[in-house]
């Protein structure tokens, strides 16, 4: 009898345990036992401030994140691991200095990061490369392996031929080889302070291959594409073999960065491996901003048309980027943020919305969180030892970041993420 009970106890663990992922059911996610959806702040520097030394600042981590706890936001996405690089727009230091050289304290500020989101219950998204030079990512890895040089499109501002010269990464054996290396190590990584296994923890959400990988400029053939979309559906499968229990995305933009291609996106997407769907919203990048009802009449059209992509292909999908800068485009926390916090509304009750007709958006993230951060330099530039910000080096503080301060952003941000929590019940079997 007593062995009968025990061996209950151990299922019902298991099974609880089980249920504390975030999982896909049908066109939603769940989480024990209710739908999730995903109230989000992008915090990319999230591992980077959880460090014990420096560029660590564990005393201002709690605060962000009590912060954006107390704002009702559950999920962060983050990066996790950079590459040592000569482009100057990108973090230092890097987590990775060369090829299987890790740096442990920095890894280690990650296992402190999702030992905090735990204690608060929020989730996180970690993105295993990315497509910018910010974190030194793809061009870093073509510099390792096909002694590509390295050049920062912010000093060529070429980056239609960054992003062609990037794309090459899906094609080359040696960068693919590493890239899994590292997947593994964090993957199969044990968290320093929790004891956990990251491919056990409920705290991860979902693994995302990188931070907006294209699968080339806007000249993009059918051969890029192919590598694209193989590349996709190979790297998912190999993530979901070594962790079953995460959910695995992409990180794409979208249309816009499929090379404009909306079939392609879905293709991309239709992959088993790949869970749910991604996509970012940048009007401001993407040359909408001529008048605000130009910007937002293609908003509102981008953000519609991926949902209705998601429900062709029958899974979630997350907007997990979308901005705005201050008003006149200042970075200066002294300008307004009138037409940012007008957008924010816009843009998240057409989330909500659309979310409550139980269509497949499964929640967003904004970009991106600054919290108490603060740009230390008169000309906005980041530079190490200074304050990390949502704005990554590769541009500049304050362009699209949320400050503490920021009371109208924060108002529509608590607004939304309650909207969102009230969705949060049990999903018809
Ligand atoms: O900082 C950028 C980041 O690299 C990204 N998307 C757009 C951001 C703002 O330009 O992932």
């Amino acid at each position: 009898m007593r062995k009968m009970l025990t061996l209950l106890a151990c299922l019902f663990a298991l099974n609880a345990a089980a249920a504390d992922f975030v999982r896909v059911k049908g066109t939603h996610f769940e989480r024990e036992g209710r739908a999730y959806y995903v109230a989000g702040a992008n915090l990319w520097y999230g591992g980077y401030l959880g460090a014990a030394g420096k560029p660590g600042d564990r005393a201002r981590l709690a605060k962000e994140l009590d912060a954006l706890k107390a704002l009702g936001i559950n999920n962060v996405r983050v990066l996790a691991v950079s590459e040592r690089t000569a482009m100057p727009s990108a973090v230092k230091p890097a987590t990775t200095s060369a090829p299987g050289r890790y740096d442990e304290q920095l890894l280690q500020g990650l296992d402190f990061l999702m030992a905090e989101l735990a204690k608060r219950d929020m989730t996180v998204v970690l993105y295993l490369n990315n497509f910018w030079q910010w974190s030194g990512g793809m061009t870093q890895y073509l510099n390792w392996f096909e002694g590509t040089p390295a050049i920062d499109p912010n000093i060529t501002k070429d980056y239609e031929g960054f992003i062609a010269a990037t794309a090459r990464f899906y094609q080359s054996t040696k960068a693919q080889e590493e890239y899994r290396r590292v997947i593994r190590a964090i993957v199969q990584r044990t968290n320093t302070v929790t004891g956990k296994r990251y491919a056990e923890d409920t705290a991860i959400m979902a693994w995302q291959l990188a931070n907006e990988p294209r699968p080339g400029n806007s000249k993009a053939g059918m051969e890029e594409k192919a590598s694209y979309v193989q590349w996709i559906a190979d790297t998912s499968a190999y993530i979901h073999g070594l962790d079953p229990n995460h959910l695995v995305s992409t990180g794409s933009e979208g249309v816009i960065g499929s090379a404009r291609d909306a079939e392609l996106f879905e293709r991309a997407h239709r992959a088993p491996g790949v869970d749910y769907l991604t996509y970012h919203l940048w009007p401001k990048n993407w040359g909408w901003v001529t008048s605000w009802d130009n910007a937002w009449a293609k908003s509102s059209a981008y953000l519609n048309a991926h949902i209705d992509a998601a429900k062709r292909l029958g899974k979630p999908i997350v907007l997990e980027e979308f901005g705005w800068d201050r008003d006149g485009g200042a970075f200066a926390l002294s300008a307004g943020t009138t037409q940012r916090d007008r957008f924010y509304r816009e843009v998240l009750e057409t989330v909500a919305s659309r979310a409550a007709k139980g269509d497949p958006i499964a929640g967003f993230n904004f970009w991106a969180w600054s919290g108490a951060g603060r740009a230390a330099n008169a000309d906005f530039w980041w530079k190490e030892g200074n304050d990390f910000l949502g704005d990554p080096p590769q541009e500049e503080q304050g362009l699209f970041s949320v400050f503490d301060s920021d009371a109208g952003t924060l108002a529509v941000l608590r607004e939304y993420s309650a909207r969102l929590t009230r969705l949060s019940k049990p999903l018809m079997p």
